[in-house]
Order: C-alpha cells, then structure tokens, then sequence
C-alpha cells in the first residue's frame, strides 16, 4: 500500500513540474505593445530598444521602409500584422 502512495505522490510531483515549465503565453509575447518597447517615449523605436525583443530586432532593418534608423508606430504595427506563415513566404 505505501508503495503505491509513494507512486501517486511521484506522478502528482511530476505533472506539476511539467505544468510549471510550460510558457504562459508563447504567441502574445513576440510582439509587444509598441509602447511598452519605447523606453524612452519618443514615440520612435531605436535599434537599442528593440534589441530587447529578438523578433523585433529580427525585423528591425525590413520594417524601417523610410531607412531613418527608428521604427515609427506604423511602421512597428505593419511587423506586428504579419502573420508566421507570411513571413516564410517573402
Ligand atoms: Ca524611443
Ligand atoms: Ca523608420
């Protein structure tokens, strides 16, 4: 009997560490909110802010269409419209 319980108690521990390491929201983080990328407030996302997000550093040079070195919000927004599968297809 108390290898039993013991049993249940190590399937019981091992479920809940594989609900512990599973990711809260694994889509919603790759593109935050504008604002909460532009550190500064400058409503312009410069290369150093959007280093902190690697898909949007990744993106960072095909987004800035006007080359000015920032992101402008319309510039971001178009980034953050783009769907996974589009990207793989340009
Ligand atoms: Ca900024
Ligand atoms: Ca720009």
């Amino acid at each position: 009997m108390k290898a039993v319980k013991t049993a249940l108690f190590a399937s019981l521990l091992a479920g809940a560490t594989a609900f512990a390491q599973m990711p809260a929201e694994p889509q919603n983080t790759k593109w935050p909110e504008f604002r909460t990328l532009d550190t500064n407030g400058d409503g312009q996302l410069s290369k150093d802010e959007a280093s902190v997000n690697p898909v949007v550093a990744q993106h960072f040079d095909a987004l800035d269409s006007d080359k000015n070195g920032m992101l402008s919000v319309a510039e971001y927004e178009k980034g953050k419209q783009k769907k996974p599968t589009e990207e793989q297809k340009s």
